[in-house]
């Protein structure tokens, strides 16, 4: 079998979420850097064959060309050898997608473009964020089922929420956002002792050494 190939940048959620998915199969890709937020270079005119919408990650694997995260998650996981990330049970594959769907439709434009980025740039909130914000996490609290969000195994719902919350604890009102959902604070604790999210640390969190 070819290796598969990720695109993306070591600082993007959803590419870290792809290269959680990679590292908890066990599977080698090669991963080719593409910093989509530099003006200057990004997107190079070859992305556009790769990903329509100018994002971050896409993957191609031989003849396969893959774009948005889940899809590539799914391929991942039904593709190579190594634990299975998506439960059987007709409920739990309800739940699981909607985690992710939460994570991709709430989580992530709220905790990370709603209160990370400005934060982290000096600039104040949007009145509504960080209530916005804390509801996200008090819905994914109450969707946790522990040790992982869908209870004894760890599947992608756990990969696809986690890189968002771990930047959010790296803004400054994070902390205490995530410290009024102790289940949550729990369970992000335990995924970080991960192999697979300690090899995938985002640069900001080595400055800020959280
Ligand atoms: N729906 C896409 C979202 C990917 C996404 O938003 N990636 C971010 C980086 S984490 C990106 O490429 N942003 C560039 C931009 O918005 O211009 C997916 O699931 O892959």
């Amino acid at each position: 079998m070819t290796t598969p190939v990720l695109y993306g940048a070591d600082y993007s959620v959803y590419t870290r979420i792809a290269r959680l998915a990679f590292a908890e199969k066990g599977v080698a890709y090669d991963f080719e850097t593409l910093d989509i937020f530099a003006k200057e270079t990004a997107p190079p005119a070859w992305y556009g064959t790769l990903h329509p919408f100018a994002k971050i990650p896409a993957l191609r694997h031989g003849e396969l060309q893959l774009y948005e995260t889940q899809a590539i998650l799914r391929y991942i996981d039904a593709a190579f050898a190594g634990p299975a990330l998506t439960p059987d049970a007709p409920p739990d594959i309800g739940r699981m997608a909607q985690v992710m769907s939460v994570a991709d439709s709430y989580a992530y434009p709220r905790l990370v473009w709603g209160i990370l980025v400005p934060e982290r740039k000096g600039r104040s909130l949007a009145p509504g964020t960080l209530e916005a914000g804390a509801l996200c996490l008090t819905a994914l609290d109450t969707l946790l089922a522990e040790p992982f969000f869908l209870g004894e195994a760890l599947t992608l719902a756990d990969l696809h929420v986690a890189p968002m919350l771990i930047y959010l604890a790296l803004a400054p009102s994070g902390p205490a956002l995530l410290s009024r959902q102790k289940r949550l604070q729990s369970w992000l604790a335990r995924l970080q002792e991960r192999e697979s999210l300690r090899t995938t640390r985002y640069p900001a969190e080595d400055v800020d050494g959280a």
